[in-house]
This record gives structure tokens, C-alpha cells and sequence, in this order.
């Protein structure tokens, strides 16, 4: 998608924002949109606060001049505005494509809205095109990944690893974790698998996100579409 749309979809997210909120602040390309049409507005005298949802963000957020805080000192979000990997007509979606969605959702979790920006390509009828992210802590990764295995039975490949790049080392997340990277092709069952992988000990988190986006505003080459609110 070019630069341009998915600008395009950020300045009509950053439009829903209103003085005294409380934002959480997304990852990725798109979300970097976001965050810089909300530095924009913090120059131009917009009153708002932030929870970034990784380091880069932060790091991104700080240059702008947006006022920063933390879920420990405002737990409670008013609206999120976060990139995603893919989403279906329910609102449902995959992240963790660069390895943020932990953060991603705890702060989405705690936000009263999710409002997701997105290519319009990302929009699809069955999750599961792209790799389901699952975030693991290092300790006992093979036993992990067997159990992993087993919940995914009769659905795809095994896991694989994310390795970084740059290096072909184990990509490492901003929580000191690991992300395997499952290929299912489609997940006919979004809430069971959750739970399966949810009851797995060693897994942090996937990147299924259910329940927590309220709506979407897509970038396409006839213009934006919105889902939700
Ligand atoms: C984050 O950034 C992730 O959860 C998702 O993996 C990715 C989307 O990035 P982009 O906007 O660059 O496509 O939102």
C-alpha cells in the first residue's frame, strides 16, 4: 500500500481524537502515521496522552512530543489506534507481524475503543493467510513448541521460529520473549483456537485478537472504507 494511504487512514483516525484523551499508541507502518499526525496536533496545541505499545513507538512518540504515560498510571484508555496483519468482516484480527502484539494487546484490552488502520488487502473472509504470531518465553521453548503442536494438529505446518533478518538469530520481542510463527492457511475457529493456545504453559500471547477492535478504517485505491465505529 502506498505511503499515502495509509496516511490517509491515520489522519482519519487522528480526526476522531479530541482534547483529554487518553490514546494508546500502535505499531508498525501504518500506526507511525497515526503517531505523527498526533505529534502534529500536540504542536498545534492538542491536549493528549499516550501508552505507547513497544519501544519503537516510544522512541517515535518522544521525538513527536506526545506526552507519554503508563497502564500503571492510567490503566484506562479512551481509544486505540493500531495497524494489523489481517482482519476479517467480524472484526476479528492477526498481529504480531513486527512483534508487538503483546503490548499491543494489553493496551488495546484497556482501551474503551480499538480502531484498527489498515490496507484494504488486509481485509479477508477467513483468518489465517498469515502466520498466527505466538509469543513463548525462552525457557523450555522445544517442550513449548511440542505442546504448541498438538493444539495445531490437523491444521498446518509446526511453528517456525522467527529468526531476525539482519542476522538469522532468534528474533527477540521487547518482553525478553520468542515468537513462533504458525502457518495455518485458515482458521476456521478463531475462539477455540484462542482458548487452546491460551492453556498452553509457555505461551505468552497470540496474535489473535478477538473482541477488542470496535472498528477499522481501511485504505483502498477508491478510498477509505470504515467497519465499526
Ligand atoms: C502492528 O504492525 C502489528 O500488530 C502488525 O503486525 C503490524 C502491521 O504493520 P503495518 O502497518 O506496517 O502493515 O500493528
Amino acid at each position: 500500500m502506498s505511503d499515502t494511504l495509509k496516511r490517509a487512514a491515520a489522519e482519519r483516525a487522528a480526526a476522531l481524537v479530541s482534547d483529554g484523551m487518553r490514546l494508546g499508541l500502535g505499531t508498525g507502518s501504518t500506526a507511525a502515521h497515526f503517531v505523527a499526525a498526533i505529534g502534529e496536533r500536540v504542536r498545534g496545541g492538542l491536549k493528549v496522552i499516550g501508552v505507547p505499545t513497544s519501544e519503537a513507538t516510544r522512541q517515535q512518540a518522544e521525538r513527536e512530543g506526545i506526552p507519554l504515560t503508563t497502564l500503571d498510571e492510567t490503566p484506562e484508555l479512551d481509544l486505540t489506534v493500531d495497524g494489523a496483519d489481517e482482519l476479517d468482516g467480524q472484526l476479528r484480527l492477526i498481529k504480531g507481524g513486527g512483534g508487538a502484539h503483546l503490548r499491543e494487546k494489553i493496551v488495546a484490552a484497556a482501551s474503551h475503543r480499538m480502531i484498527v488502520i489498515a490496507d484494504g488487502s488486509k481485509h479477508v473472509e477467513t483468518l489465517g493467510r498469515f502466520p498466527l504470531p505466538i509469543e513463548v518465553v525462552p525457557f523450555g521453548l522445544k517442550a513449548t513448541e511440542i505442546a504448541i503442536a498438538k493444539v495445531l494438529k490437523g491444521s498446518g505446518l509446526n511453528p517456525d521460529l522467527r529468526l531476525r533478518a539482519k542476522d538469522g538469530n532468534p528474533f527477540v520481542t521487547d518482553s525478553g520473549n520468542l515468537i513462533l510463527d504458525a502457518h495455518l492457511g485458515r482458521i476456521e475457529k478463531p475462539d477455540a483456537l484462542a482458548a487452546a493456545l491460551n492453556a498452553v504453559p509457555g505461551v505468552v500471547e497470540h496474535g489473535l485478537f478477538l473482541g477488542l477492535a470496535t472498528g477499522a478504517i481501511l485504505a483502498t485505491g477508491e478510498g477509505l472504507v470504515e467497519l465499526g465505529q
